[in-house]
């Protein structure tokens, strides 16, 4: 009864044993096919409703994003495929700090009071020289015109890093 019981606990042993060397491998294959080819993409925000709001910033976010040395263009779009532009009721200020430490504002999607296009309404590369490395961006969402009514509003935005 003793020797059965001594080989019932060898075996239990044995099993935690091989199961867990299975568990590690498992999460080794895992972390391994990680992609490593995807373009860089951080979220900004995800969609705001359209609301009354006075003038002024209604939305705040500062997200670092990895720019490499060689690029096609960097874009703020709906989602990380970087193709389907942003939409903003009204606009973004964009404060961009450079690894070296240089800062940049450009103003992206802005409009009239009409909803006319002014200046870049997608592509941040085309007005902010970018530096390749970590660079902190700074995303103001502005209501710039606040009639009665629903006056401010975003799409989902995402900053994403065009390979070339
Ligand atoms: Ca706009
Ligand atoms: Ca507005």
């Amino acid at each position: 009864m003793r020797k059965l019981a001594i080989l019932l606990m060898i075996s239990v042993a044995l099993v935690l044993i091989i199961s867990t060397t299975g568990c590690e491998r498992v999460e080794e294959i895992i972390s391994g096919s990680t992609p490593t080819l995807s373009p860089e993409c951080v979220s900004v925000t995800e969609s705001i409703a359209g609301a009354n709001r006075p003038a002024g910033v209604f939305f705040t976010n500062t997200v670092t994003l990895n720019v490499p040395d060689h690029f096609t263009s960097i874009v703020m779009t709906l989602d990380c495929e970087g193709t389907n532009p942003i939409g903003i009721d009204d606009e973004a200020r964009v404060t961009i700090t450079s690894p070296s430490g240089q800062e940049q504002v450009a103003t992206i999607n802005e409009n009239d009071a009409f909803g006319g296009s002014i200046g870049e309404q997608w592509v941040l590369s085309s007005v902010i020289d970018f530096e390749p490395g970590l660079n902190q961006i700074k995303v103001e969402l502005v209501n710039v015109y606040a009639p009665p009514g629903s006056n401010s509003a975003s799409s989902p935005i995402y900053i994403v890093v065009l390979p070339p």
